[in-house]
């Protein structure tokens, strides 16, 4: 079994995140995806989230390409997930190019190209013009 990891907040969960865990999923037979938790959010990205940890892993759930949610704490786990989950390739989207080659050490490390036109923070300003 092939397996496969991504990491990211999912919020407000978006085609664009569709588009990343379906092609993250071609890689292997298993997906799981490490959900940033809201402390996570707040501490390291200084992003309040619209959905509470527990309801963004419960949308990540339902989605067809998602096998398991774990909770992503701090930025350091990484390595420990991957050898913890036997992880065979670690997947992100391209704006993250390069940020985390020292994981080829232990995986394959694969950056998809980002889905250009649509963003959370696109969403909120659209939502905002009324
Ligand atoms: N993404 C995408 N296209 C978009 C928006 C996001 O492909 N239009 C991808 C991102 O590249 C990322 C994933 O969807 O791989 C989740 O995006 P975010 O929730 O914004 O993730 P981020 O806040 O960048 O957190 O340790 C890594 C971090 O937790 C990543």
């Amino acid at each position: 079994m092939k397996r496969v990891i991504t990491y990211g907040t999912y919020d407000l969960l978006h085609y664009g995140h569709i588009n990343l865990l379906q092609r993250a999923k071609q890689y292997g037979d298993y997906l799981i995806v490490a959900l940033s938790t809201d402390e996570f959010n707040w501490n390291e990205k200084q992003k309040k989230c619209y959905f509470t940890y527990e309801e963004r892993k419960r949308l990540l759930e339902a989605i067809r390409y998602v096998d398991l949610v774990i909770p992503e704490e701090s930025w350091e786990q990484k390595k420990s997930d991957v050898k913890e989950y036997h992880i065979d390739t670690f997947v992100m989207g391209d704006d993250w190019e390069g940020k985390f080659d020292f994981l080829k050490e232990y995986c394959d490390v694969v950056y998809l190209p980002r889905t250009p036109e649509i963003s959370t923070t696109q969403i909120k300003k659209d939502l905002n013009k009324g």
